[in-house]
Formats: C-alpha cells, sequence, structure tokens
C-alpha cells in the first residue's frame, strides 16, 4: 500500500483503482473525507485505463459513519448525497470492501456501492438511534430492500448490528474474503468484470419491500414493542416511520421522507442530549493528571471478599471476560448460596438465549469459592464487598496487606465510606481505591472509582482500565460521604421523603419521575432494593416514616408490602391504604400542614437540590467534570439518556432559573436550599455547566 498522505489516497492495481481512506480513529466522514472520496471517485471514472473502483479503509475499522463532532457546525460540500450520486450512478462498478464495522453513514456508503466484500469478522449496522437520529444518507431506504423490512426495523429502530455471515445470508454483502482483504476484493473485481455482471443499485431492488406493501401490522407491532422497550425515545420511532416510507413511497419520496424526519430529530433535545452522553462516556477515562500512557498493572487474577449480592455479581463481571476470579466467605453456607446465586442468575440469562449452558459452565469454572483470605495471596486485584461497616473493612483490609504480594491492588466497594480511613489500615495506602459496582453487579454499567488521597497514578490508571475491561463504564471520584451519585441521591431523597408528609403520595411522586423517563420511581425503587438497607432493628424507635414501615415489617416487595402493597408473586405497586394512613399520622404528629404539590413542584423540588449538590461536587473536586456527573446518574441511576444528565437537564432548564427558584424555596422554607456558590456564580454569568473548566485534579 502506498504511503498514505491524506485522508483519502488512490493507488493502482492495473485496471483496479483502490481508494483508501485513512482518517484516524474510524475513518468518520468528515468533509475532507467527503471531498476526496468525490475528488478520487471522479478521477478513476474518468480514467479511461480504470475498469472499477474499490473503496476501503486503512487503521482498524471500515467507515464508522459521519463524522458527528461536525453536526449542529454550518455543513460543509460536499453533501453525503452529492457523493453518494457519483458513486451509485458510476458507470464501472464501484466495491465496498469492509473490515472493522461498517456503521450508520459507513453502511449507506457501503450500500450505495454496486458491491460489497467483507472480512469473516466485520459487522453492519445502523447506530444512529444511539445518537436520537435515524440514518440520514438512505439508510432507511436500502437496508429494507436488501435485508428485508423487519430486520431493517430491527438494525435501524433497534440499533442491532449484523455480522459478516449473516449479512452474506440476507445478501448485504456479496463475499466474504479470506485472506488479505484489498486482494480479495480486486480479485472480486476483476471476477465480475470478467463475467459482466450489472451495476446494481439497491434502490432499484423492490422485492422485498413488495412483499409487505399494505402489511401495517409489521409497523404497528414495532412501534408497540420499541413503545414499551424505548420508553420516551423519539428516534425508535422515527426509525420506523422511515422504513414504513420505503414501503409505502417511492425511492425519491422516501428519501425526502427519511430527510425530513432526520433533520427534525437533529433538531430536538433528544439526539442533542444523546450524542452529548457518547462524548461523555469517552471523556471520563480522560484524567487531567494521570495521562493515558501512565504504566498500567497486570490483572490475571482478582479475589472477591464477600459472596453477598454484590460480591457474587463483582465475580460474574470478572468471569464474563473470562478472569479468573476467587471468592472469599466466612463459612461453607454463605459461600454456597453466594456461588448457587451466581449459577442461577447465569442459567437465567441461558434460558433466555442470550448465552449457552456451556457459557455457564465455562464460567462458573472460573469462580473459584474459598473460605480462607490466604488464598489471595496470588490474586493482582481485590475486591471487597462485605456490608458497610468500617471496622470490619479495616480488620480486612490489614489482613490483605499481611497477605496479598506487594503490587496487588486492593479495592473497596464501599458505597460511600471514606476510603483514606481504610486505606489507613494497611502499610500500602497508595495500593486502595475504591471499586464503587451499583447493584446488581453484574448488570449496571457504572463504576465509580475512588481515588483516595495517597492512591497511586499507576492504581488509578488500572482501575480505569480494568472497569473497561470488565464492560462497565468507569468514572473517576473523590472522596466524601456518597462520592457523587448517593451523595447527589440523599439530596432527592430529603425532598421527596417531605413531599410525602406535605399531600403528595407516592405514587404521584413515583408517576412524575416515571413519566419525566425514569424506570421507576424513588418510593419503588426502595421497595425494590428493601426499604431495610442500612436500617437497624436495635436501634429503631419509629423516628421517620422508613424506620415505622420496617418497624411493622414492610420491608418492600421482598415482604410484598413497603410504600405500596404487592400482591403475592407480583412485581406492581399497588397504592397502600395503610401507608396513607401512617403517613397522615406521622405528619400530623409532626404538625405538618397538608397540601397540594403540583407536578411541576415534585420535579423542582426533586432535581434542583441533586443538581446544586452536583455544582458542589465540582467546586469541591470530587468529579473532574459536569459530564462525569452526568455519565453517573444515566448509568447508575437509569436518568433517561434523551435528557442527558442532570448537569446537561440543567443547561436545557437554564441555570438562571433554578437559581431562581431554589432563592424562592430558600426564603419560604429555610437555608438547605441555599445555591452553592458555582450554581450563583454561573447564573449570574448567564453561564452553564458546559461552561465549567476542568477540575485539575480530585481532592480526597
Ligand atoms: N464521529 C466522530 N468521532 C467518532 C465517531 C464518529 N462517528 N465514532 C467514534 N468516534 C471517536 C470517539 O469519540 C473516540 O474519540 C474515538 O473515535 C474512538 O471511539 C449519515 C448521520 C466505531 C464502534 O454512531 O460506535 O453516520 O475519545 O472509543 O470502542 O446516516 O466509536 O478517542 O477522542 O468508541 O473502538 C453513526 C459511533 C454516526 C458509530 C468504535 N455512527 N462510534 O468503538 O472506540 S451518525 C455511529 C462507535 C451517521 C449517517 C448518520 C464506536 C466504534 P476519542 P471509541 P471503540
Amino acid at each position: 500500500m502506498a504511503k498514505l498522505t491524506d485522508v483519502v489516497n488512490m493507488e493502482k492495481r492495473e485496471e483496479i483503482a483502490v481508494l483508501i481512506i485513512n482518517n484516524p480513529p474510524v475513518n468518520a466522514l468528515s468533509s475532507g473525507v467527503r471531498k476526496g472520496i468525490f475528488d478520487r471517485v471522479s478521477v478513476a471514472i474518468e480514467d479511461v485505463s480504470v475498469k472499477a473502483v474499490v473503496i476501503t479503509c486503512a487503521g482498524r475499522t471500515f467507515i464508522a459513519g459521519a463524522d458527528i463532532t461536525e453536526f449542529g457546525k454550518a455543513p460543509q460540500a460536499p453533501s453525503l448525497d452529492v457523493v453518494f450520486d457519483l458513486i451509485e450512478n458510476s458507470r464501472k462498478p464501484v466495491i465496498a470492501a469492509v473490515h472493522g464495522t461498517a456503521l450508520g453513514g459507513g453502511l449507506e456508503t457501503a450500500m450505495v456501492c454496486h458491491y460489497r466484500v467483507s472480512t469473516a469478522t466485520a459487522k453492519f449496522g445502523q447506530p444512529e438511534v444511539n445518537l436520537g437520529l435515524i440514518p440520514g444518507a438512505g439508510g432507511t431506504q436500502r437496508l429494507p430492500r436488501i435485508v428485508g423490512v423487519q430486520k431493517a426495523i430491527d438494525m435501524c429502530a433497534g440499533g442491532t448490528q449484523v455480522v459478516a455471515e449473516e449479512a452474506l445470508k440476507e445478501g448485504l454483502i456479496d463475499k466474504i474474503v479470506e485472506g488479505d482483504l484489498l486482494t480479495g476484493a480486486v480479485n472480486f473485481a476483476r471476477k465480475i468484470i470478467a463475467e459482466g455482471r450489472p451495476l446494481r443499485k439497491i434502490r432499484e431492488r423492490n422485492e422485498k419491500i413488495e412483499e409487505v406493501k399494505g402489511k401495517r401490522e409489521i409497523f404497528e407491532e414495532a412501534r408497540k414493542t420499541f413503545g414499551k422497550t424505548k420508553r420516551g425515545f423519539d428516534a425508535p420511532q422515527a426509525n420506523i416511520d422511515a422504513v414504513e416510507a420505503a414501503v409505502n413511497m417511492s425511492f425519491e419520496d422516501g428519501l425526502k421522507k427519511e430527510r425530513e424526519l432526520f433533520i427534525k430529530l437533529m433538531m430536538g433535545s433528544q439526539s442533542a442530549a444523546q450524542r452529548y452522553v457518547f462524548f461523555a462516556e469517552r471523556e471520563c477515562v480522560k484524567i487531567p493528571d494521570v495521562s493515558a500512557e501512565t504504566p498500567q498493572r497486570t490483572i490475571n487474577k482478582v479475589g472477591v471478599v464477600g459472596a453477598g449480592t454484590m460480591g457474587g455479581g463483582i465475580a460474574m463481571c470478572c468471569a464474563n471476560v473470562g478472569l479468573p476470579v476467587k471468592i472469599m466467605e466466612v463459612n461453607r453456607q454463605l459461600l454456597d448460596k453466594g456461588l448457587g446465586i451466581c449459577r442461577r442468575n447465569y442459567e437465567n440469562t441461558a434460558s433466555r438465549g442470550r448465552i449457552t449452558m456451556d457459557d455457564v459452565e465455562k464460567r462458573m469454572a472460573l469462580i473459584q469459592g474459598t473460605l480462607s483470605l490466604e488464598d489471595f495471596a496470588d490474586v493482582d486485584l481485590v475486591i471487597e464487598a462485605v456490608y458497610e461497616n468500617m471496622d470490619l473493612k479495616k480488620e480486612i483490609f490489614a489482613n490483605l496487606d499481611k497477605i496479598c504480594k506487594s503490587e496487588a491492588v486492593l479495592g473497596t466497594n464501599t458505597s460511600g465510606l471514606n476510603v483514606n480511613e481504610i486505606a489507613s489500615a494497611t502499610l500500602r495506602p497508595e495500593n486502595v481505591i475504591g471499586l464503587h459496582f451499583f447493584s446488581p453487579a453484574n448488570v449496571m454499567r457504572l463504576l465509580e472509582v475512588v481515588r483516595g488521597e495517597k492512591t497511586a497514578k499507576n492504581v488509578i490508571a488500572t482501575s480505569m482500565a480494568f472497569g473497561r475491561r470488565i464492560q462497565k463504564i468507569p468514572v473517576l471520584v473523590g472522596v466524601c460521604q456518597g462520592f457523587v451519585g448517593n451523595r447527589m441521591l440523599r439530596q432527592r431523597g430529603r425532598e421527596t421523603q417531605k413531599m410525602i408528609l406535605e399531600g403528595a403520595t407516592p405514587q404521584q411522586i413515583d408517576r412524575v419521575f416515571f413519566d419525566f423517563g425514569f424506570p421507576m420511581g424513588p418510593f419503588a425503587m426502595g421497595d425494590l432494593a428493601g426499604l431495610d438497607i442500612g436500617w437497624n432493628k436495635t436501634t429503631s424507635e419509629g423516628e421517620t416514616l422508613r424506620d415505622r414501615l420496617c418497624e411493622i415489617g414492610r420491608l418492600g416487595q421482598k415482604t410484598n408490602a413497603g410504600y405500596y402493597d404487592y400482591q403475592p408473586g407480583s412485581r406492581t405497586p399497588v397504592p397502600s391504604t395503610l401507608v396513607e394512613k401512617m403517613i397522615k399520622e406521622y405528619a400530623a404528629e409532626k404538625n405538618i400542614s397538608q397540601r397540594v404539590i403540583t407536578d411541576d413542584e415534585i420535579l423542582e423540588k426533586s432535581l434542583y437540590p441533586m443538581i446544586d449538590e452536583g455544582a458542589r461536587i465540582l467546586e469541591e473536586g470530587i468529579a473532574i467534570r459536569p459530564s462525569d456527573i452526568d455519565v453517573i446518574w444515566i448509568y447508575g441511576y437509569g436518568w433517561p439518556v434523551y435528557r442527558g444528565g442532570p448537569m446537561f437537564y440543567a443547561d436545557l432548564v437554564g441555570l438562571n432559573k433554578i437559581y431562581d427558584r431554589m432563592l424562592e424555596f430558600q426564603a419560604k422554607e429555610g437555608d438547605f436550599w441555599k445555591p452553592s456558590a458555582l450554581l450563583e456564580k454561573l447564573a449570574k454569568e448567564g453561564k452553564g455547566f458546559k461552561d465549567f473548566r476542568l477540575g485539575s485534579r480530585l481532592t480526597h
């Protein structure tokens, strides 16, 4: 391959022109790439010695889509449509040679070519829906003509990808190349020339859409399905509309419909939020004072202390990626119970067809139970996951300090205790770090990585990389009570607990949260998690409503009663007249007057305190950037991704509005509503959290 000097290079393999796109890291279709493709293809078409054109990419992948960083900026010529018209109307065959992933505009580029070949490991998708969009360059019109309407709906509305083997079966590609892709593609080009094969245009192939003309039920069924699985999202529905247009309209009219739907989504707040989150997730691993080149320690063996819900889930995260893990408990009964839960979780997953029974055995074989901490002498990383008792944690870390090898990383899964204090129980505080998983640990993607005051930089780098390796989204936070997520959650809880005493019901508050886009509200969530978390039976004296519920055995779903009633075997919350009576009695005891509380007030009083706490967290350097806080809330607490996270949402509301409302609440209800200095500053300057400058390092 000739030296690649431009974002699009061209070389000749005798009569075959080869275009090589070289726009690292993922060959996105930037304006330079679009221009390069247009110019090179134009030259190739005019060159009488050229009989066919192959389009391929350098680096790790075929085109991964339009350049998302260009969205929202003034469009630069040539547009994709212009480039695509040139390719599709070429009088010489154009062949796409795909490796890695052909995604979004990448797959659309491949589909305007006359033929497509790929490596056996290539994947194909239209993931625009994950950015709150639909394909905007013909993907919703060409894909159904190739793979059929149902598969096109799954790919466009669901964002599912297909692997090369399935793509070949569906006719999305024409050949899987063994060996060198470019050589295979050039040989394929020569073959179609020799055979005089036609210049096929997908836009002219209608057999697969004719089959479903008039069958509205396919689309109605899809709308129902995605209405449930993607409740509140606009893009999945728009994708279904666009694919339906491919069936009911001419190709040109379908393109117009697609363009109209695309622009509407692009201009909307949901796509702005989802594109923001796309970059926010990738920003999290960029730590101002821990460079990407920081050497990492090798993690080949993990030890988990505690085989309870969290410990078992953490062990599963390791086994899921092939990491051997030892899990320790204090007695055989608890250990077997914990291992049994791991096995049952895997078997449930297998029963849904997402893994095989063979996978279950392979993963369980990677999880080795033990009753002795001495067995952790050879592990590279320990994750302590016992219950939240500082003395116990310090005792465990003191023992680990004696047992583990010097370079072992010692992690604690504490959900909010002081990591520095835990580290002080060892002679190696530089090796101690918080690894706060979210329950259920084998499901929730967020991992709060808690940097202690003495945590070494290579331990931070190792922990962040470990988080990504076990398919989590690691976010670095500093040491304070509750770190970031739980610290903000506590502020929200303060207000929701107050509002149910002032006249709002648990079901009203939960409905407001559900309608906002959360999977469930705080009271239903409390019942699901168990109201007795952190509740102390021996010292409980009915001080709070939660205490009173626990004291009469209403612990939540597990007792078929909490804030709500539950029919045996059902998880559906039913408003409880008993609880409503308890709330009224408790409010009367505390002389709390009742009033009607609107949905709007519920939302403001629930979200503004947590947003302001986020501002304090930034002031203190406990989080590096506002978008880290947003990632925490999306992946740890179910904040709807199409609303971008609390700090993104706050900028949409306007910090000046939030600031003014908090002052109003402060005047009425007290100084705990006093806005933070950062919120006040940004509001008065007419700015948003997006203008916040990075914290240079975390305080501890
Ligand atoms: N545009 C710009 N930058 C992108 C990008 C894109 N499409 N995709 C990735 N990046 C950056 C990313 O921010 C990161 O930057 C680096 O590349 C590596 O990414 C017209 C309108 C391809 C599967 O939605 O799914 O086409 O942090 O860490 O884990 O109809 O990137 O290093 O500075 O994710 O190996 C549709 C999005 C666009 C695909 C690779 N395409 N990308 O994953 O690396 S809209 C997508 C991905 C569109 C058309 C429509 C993944 C990946 P930095 P990474 P990875």
